[in-house]
């Protein structure tokens, strides 16, 4: 069998070690190489022919098929190529990678190692003529011995890299594929008497306040650390002192030194001990909430190539969204990330590469987590996890990989792991009974299975008995995701529920001219579409509303109101609010006219207190008082008055307005209804112009551009195939009557879809008052109507011209019946092109909420002014829903010349469908007698509100 579809983990690689960087001298050999890629090895010439002068260059890192050679492929579950393992196309791509080298004047002759630290999907090595090996396992690292085989100058390096070896069946992940040496290449030599490899072990006692430290190492190492006056201690005795424990929230290193007379490695170290008690996954003795996220590793331009300050970008996100962990879904990143993690402060699950999810629409029959040919393979690569990041504080758990279904190879690697490092506990999902885990972890578990859960009502005792965690929830496909405010309730309610990690942190969409692509785009003749596209950041790192919910519900300052005030509950694992200052301002209808600090006494973790309402002055409209909770000083991730909590309080209401006296009549022009300020269609009743401005609409309107979760179906049928089944996307409007008699003009209608005997009727009742008008709907459902409705408003298109919105009511940003903790209390302004969120795949969005009043006004300042009884929500965009439902790419969508406005007194929730649970309960829009009413008011220019 021929090395590519040998199942094995691949030969001629030194022992897997740390990963650590020291003064020993190194030579980076990323940069341009030389690259020529073949359609099958049959058809790849010798790959050290003595002339590559005709090869194409190639940056190192990359990967080739963003490079022009190829076209990238997605698939989720499916392997793109037959399942015959270990066997893969014959037509396989080979790229042959050549880089020639000069050694700098000062090496060092002696030993040396070339270190790749990642090759996808398998790499055969050459140096100076010479085969080193092969190397499988596309994320893990491997390391050559190459010391005899170097020269001072011209050292010849060849890399064959396979798109497919044996090792792509244990290595699909929902994911591109994509193909090349993607992370550093480096040739580091390794003295003699050097330090080969390195273990600290840093446990930190919470009880004593004291930190044990056993570095396991080789003979004749000598430990320094200043800041706690260790010097020339030999590495490997025990030693015991009082520290500072390192956690997510006090991410504490100690830099130190490991050396010998040959070499010097930095070390940073931090202490902390992770354990399972009662039921439950502490460190250093308290419980943890993982407030996660999944993360691939994405640039929409390189790939699974991921820069240092893409790394660093990802990090300081995290934090500042207030996210505490992260779940290296589905293999380890590159090690920078880790580091970042140590330094910055981030709990991490460390994955193992491996997935085999495409036997499981097989029947997972042959799939090598059970086959004996594959056990090598499977420890290969946990041991390479394992050893290349055990020095990592950060990382507190292990996985065996993702969707691999069950079997021996599992098991075995985690007996592995325990055995190895015992200071951490594993993690696999797939290990249902819980027979070879250290935790019980579920992916997408509705909140009411993850109740029972929490109140250990399992019949499997084993697994009733272990701490539990959602490894992957919330799937943040498109518009999304919905019912976060419920997972967080039952990780708070019960101390075994200990949070989850949202699937997934970015889009993994690539950057093409105009728009992000997904699978398909590239001709792929099997693909999983937009499913890859399932982000909280938007490709470019751009947070989307999904992150900002997720902040809010997450936040770690949780400011509400309590019986006699303002009450403030500390949500950090360990720390107290002494690094927060408190501030408050009060709005006047969303105007600041009182501002202030706010004395709160230091809260401890888990504590709240409640403090009196400052002063405040009489405010004329509805007023609200927002309490922010910000860092008092800079950290490494945040500047000063980054805000980590806020809440806001209702003062006042809205003053009661007695309802305008009504202006009427309706007087009757040649086929028109004028009424006040508005001109109607005498035949259908329908409002052509307010104030002079044309107008199309309102009408009654029930459909939204459907949305991933709207056509998600892992619960059950999607919804969005019922609402398109019963037709509520071509709804059709049939007039019944128009009275206007005396001072109102009731139209009388009944919406409802062609072929369908359900509708909906719908009386409009207008009448005039000084300056505008008012608006009263009745909706009433006639026959067998759907289950539910996308949205329950008026559509309305007004002159493009009416670009700029501004708006009392919830903001700044969209917000969702089941989406909406971010959304406070204010006053904003955006233009009608900002107000839209550019889903890569385009769907509804946008929606603001609990508006009180809205103005879309031109540059004159002219408009229209909608007021809510007492609330609506809006939407405004340049095109029509139908054109958003169409739509494929944000590029598709094309301005027209008139903004069309959603003015809605429901929307159905998000829920998360696209993977996991629908929408629940309370969020759903169950269509009913419902009566709503607004008032239209034309603007004048340079005139406020
Ligand atoms: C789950 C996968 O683990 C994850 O990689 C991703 O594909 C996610 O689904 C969907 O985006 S597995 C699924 C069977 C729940």
């Amino acid at each position: 069998m021929s090395y590519v579809e040998d199942p094995g983990p691949g030969h001629g690689s030194v022992p897997p070690r740390a990963s650590f960087t020291s003064d020993a001298p190194s030579l980076s050999l990323n940069g341009t190489w030389r690259f020529r890629l073949s359609p099958s090895i049959a058809a790849a010439p010798d790959p050290l022919e003595a002339d590559d002068s005709g090869w194409d260059e190639l940056p190192v890192p990359s990967l080739w098929q963003l490079h022009g050679h190829g076209a990238p492929a997605y698939t989720n579950v499916h392997y793109p190529f037959p399942v015959d393992p270990p066997h893969v196309p014959s037509d396989n791509p080979t790229g042959d990678h050549r880089r020639h080298f000069d050694l700098p004047d000062d090496w060092p002759s002696g030993p040396a190692v070339l270190r790749f630290d990642g090759i996808d999907s398998c790499g055969r090595i050459w140096l100076n003529g010479t085969e080193l090996g092969v190397t499988k396992g596309s994320r893990l690292p491997s390391e050559f011995e190459v010391g005899p085989l170097l020269r001072p100058r011209d050292n010849v390096l060849v890399v064959r890299v396979h798109q497919w070896s044996a090792g792509s069946y244990l290595e699909d992940q929902d994911m591109w594929w994509l193909s090349g040496i993607f992370r550093s290449v480096t040739l580091l030599s390794r003295p003699a008497g050097g330090i080969g490899d390195y273990w600290v072990r840093a446990d930190y006692d919470h009880v004593s306040g004291l930190g044990t430290l056993r570095v396991e190492t080789g003979p004749d190492v000598v430990l320094d650390i200043p800041s706690l006056g260790i010097a020339g201690h030999p590495a490997g005795d025990p030693l015991e002192l009082p520290v500072e424990p390192w956690t997510a929230e006090t991410p504490r290193l100690y830099e130190g030194t490991l050396s010998t007379a040959a070499e010097r490695v930095p070390v940073r170290i931090g202490f902390r001990t992770v354990s399972i008690e009662d039921g439950q996954l502490k460190v250093n003795g308290q419980r943890l909430l993982l407030r996660g996220v999944n993360r691939h590793e994405h640039d929409p331009r390189t790939g699974r190539v991921v820069s240092p300050e893409t790394a660093l970008a990802d990090v300081l996100l995290m934090k500042r969204h207030h996210v505490n962990a992260v779940r290296t879904s589905h293999y380890p990143p590159d090690p920078a990330f880790l580091e970042l993690c140590d330094e910055y402060g981030l709990w991490v699950i460390d994955e193992c590469d491996l997935e085999t999810h495409g036997f499981g629409p097989l029947g997972w029959e042959r799939n090598p987590s059970g086959e004996p040919m594959w056990t090598d393979a499977y420890l290969d690569r946990m041991r390479r996890t394992v050893e290349r990041d055990k020095n990592r504080p950060s990382v507190i758990l292990w996985s065996l990989g993702n969707e691999s279904h069950t079997g021996d190879n599992l098991a075995r690697m985690a007996d592995w792991v325990r055995h190895r490092d015992p200071t951490r506990p594993v993690h696999y999902e797939g290990d249902h009974d819980c027979s070879y885990v250290d935790v019980h972890s579920r992916m997408y578990a509705t909140p009411d299975e993850v109740d029972r859960i929490g109140r250990r009502e399992d019949d499997n005792e084993r697994r009733r008995d272990l701490p539990f965690l959602l490894c992957e929830y919330a799937h943040a496909m498109g518009n999304g995701p919905g019912g976060l405010l419920e997972y967080r309730e039952l990780f708070e309610r019960y101390p075994n529920c200990q949070g989850g990690f949202v699937w997934e942190w970015i889009d993994h969409g690539l950057a093409v001219p105009g728009h992000f692509a997904y699978g398909g785009d590239f001709g792929e003749p099997l693909h999983d579409g937009n499913f890859v596209i399932d982000g909280l950041l938007f490709p470019d790192r751009t947070p989307s509303p999904g992150l900002t919910e997720f902040a809010k519900i997450i936040e770690p300052v949780r400011i509400d109101a309590g019986p006699a005030g303002i009450r403030v509950s500390n949500h950090y694992d360990f720390v107290s609010t002494e690094h927060v200052t408190f501030s408050w301002v009060l709005e006047d209808e969303g105007i600041a006219v009182a501002q202030g600090v706010l004395d709160v006494p230091v809260v401890h973790s888990g504590q709240s207190v409640t403090v009196p309402l400052p002063p405040l002055p009489p405010c004329a409209g509805e007023s609200w008082l927002t309490v922010s909770a910000s860092l008092a000083s800079a950290t490494a991730w945040a500047p000063a008055g980054h805000v980590v909590g806020w809440g806001q309080l209702p003062v006042s209401p809205a003053p009661a307005r007695p309802a305008p006296p009504v202006r009427g009549p309706v007087f009757r022009t040649a086929g028109q209804l004028v009424l006040g300020t508005g001109e109607f269609d005498a035949a259908t009743g329908a409002l052509t112009a307010l104030g002079g401005h044309p107008v199309d609409g309102p009408r009654l309107d029930v459909w939204r551009a459907t949305t991933d979760n709207d056509r998600g179906s892992s619960p059950g049928p999607a919804e969005a195939s019922r609402w398109f089944e019963a037709g509520l996307h071509r709804m059709q409007h049939r007039v019944i009557a128009v009275d206007a008699d005396g001072d109102e003009l009731v139209v009388r209608t009944r919406v409802a879809p062609p072929a369908r005997a359900f509708g909906l009727f719908a009386d409009y009742t207008w009448t005039a008052f000084d300056g505008g008008l008012r608006l009263r709907v009745d909706v009433t459902p006639d026959g067998p109507v759907p289950d539910t409705l996308p949205r329950l408003g008026l559509a309305m298109a007004v002159p493009g011209t009416f670009g700029s919105a501004e708006w009392f009511g919830g903001g700044p940003g969209e917000a969702y019946p089941d989406s909406r903790q971010a959304a406070r209390i204010g006053r904003f302004s955006s233009s009608v092109d900002g107000l839209q969120t550019p889903y890569v795949f385009p769907q509804e969005n946008g929606n603001r909420t609990a508006v009180r009043w809205a103005r879309f006004t031109g540059p004159d300042g002219t408009g229209l002014r909608v007021d809510g009884d007492p609330t609506f929500d809006f939407t405004a965009r340049r095109w029509t829903s139908a054109a958003l439902e169409a739509a494929r790419h944000t590029d598709e969508l094309e301005s027209g010349s008139l903004v069309h406005l959603t003015l809605d007194v429901a929307q159905h929730g998000l829920g998360t469908a696209a993977c996991g649970p629908g929408v629940l309960a309370p969020y759903r829009l169950v269509p009913g007698k419902t009566s709503f009413a607004l008032t239209l008011r034309p603007v004048a220019g340079g005139v406020a509100n």
